[in-house]
């Protein structure tokens, strides 16, 4: 076993929950190695951490981990997690949803929590599509795509995650994808020591659903086209609008301070109850 397989076994539940329920070749696997990495890099002990996640295949990640964990219902994962946070400060809070379980139930929640400026790290896995449920479109769903509920092309224009977690108010945002496995691992580490909301969009892929309907090719296919279509934020800043018309920006958007909801939150309290 390789020193980074020993690492990944030592944070699973594998004597117990295996085999997990992800198709064979998912981004799912991959961002899961890049969160547990991420947390040992960061030096947490599994006890500091709780892990929460709504419902979906991305979803169905912290069954899998030997942290505290919370699976809880379809979008209202930033809402559980608000609870843990406030009730306990001291631990290290951290959310993993799909992009319909974020931005679509949850949307609301999405943002509120980022304009609170809520102490979470949230990672979001970006597939465009909803893979649990058989391939329904979602809010990242591009314009002219198939999915099973949009069989003659999806006619909504989607949301850009990042961008709008920025507009939201959130303190910290990245965009990875799953083919530059590395550089998630470092975003991730930076969103996980970051104070106050913080949000990594994995770009990945669900070649069973979205991949199939649309003839993208094999997981590995889809990788490489994460590889031709993204260019990190450096890079484009040098870049024509035109050059970067079919292309995403990937690291970091926005690093900026503000006060955290807890913290604010306990002065008040204080303050109300006359002990300060
Ligand atoms: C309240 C509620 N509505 C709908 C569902 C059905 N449902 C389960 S997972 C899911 C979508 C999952 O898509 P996404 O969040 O993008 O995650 P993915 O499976 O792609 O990782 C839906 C609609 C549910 N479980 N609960
Ligand atoms: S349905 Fe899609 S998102 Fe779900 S495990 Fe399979 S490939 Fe991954």
């Amino acid at each position: 076993m390789t020193e980074v397989t020993k690492l990944i076994h030592k944070y699973l539940r594998h004597d117990k929950k295996f085999p997990h329920v992800w198709c064979p070749g998912c981004g799912i696997g991959i961002m899961l190695g890049s969160l547990i990495r991420a947390i040992d890099e960061c030096g947490y002990n599994k006890d500091e951490i709780v892990l929460v996640s709504g419902i979906g295949c991305t979803g169905r990640l912290p069954v899998y981990v030997d942290f505290n964990t919370l699976h809880t219902t379809h979008g209202r994962a930033l809402t559980f997690a608000t609870g843990v946070k406030l009730a306990k400060p001291g631990l290290k809070v951290i959310v993993v949803m799909g992009d319909g379980d974020a931005v679509a139930i949850g949307g609301n929640h999405f943002i509120h929590a980022a304009r609170r400026n809520v102490d979470i790290s949230t990672v979001i896995l970006n597939n465009s599509v909803y893979g649990m449920t058989g391939g329904q479109y979602s809010p990242t769903t591009p314009y002219g795509m198939k999915t099973t509920t949009s069989p003659y092309t999806n006619v909504e224009q989607s949301f850009k995650i990042s961008e709008l977690a920025v507009t939201a108010g959130a303190t910290f945002v990245a965009r990875g994808t799953v083919y530059h496995a590395k550089m998630l691992d470092s975003l991730m580490e930076k969103a996980f020591q970051k104070k106050g909301f913080s949000v990594v969009e994995v770009i990945s892929h669900c070649h069973t659903q979205y991949g199939r309907l649309n003839r993208m090719g094999s997981a590995v296919e889809m990788m490489a086209w994460q590889r031709d279509h993204a260019v990190t934020i450096e890079k484009a800043a040098q870049m024509k609008e035109e050059e970067m018309k079919d292309k995403f920006k990937i690291g970091v958007l926005i690093d900026k301070e503000l006060p955290v909801f807890h913290e604010e939150y306990e002065k008040i309290r204080k303050w109300a109850k006359g002990t300060k």
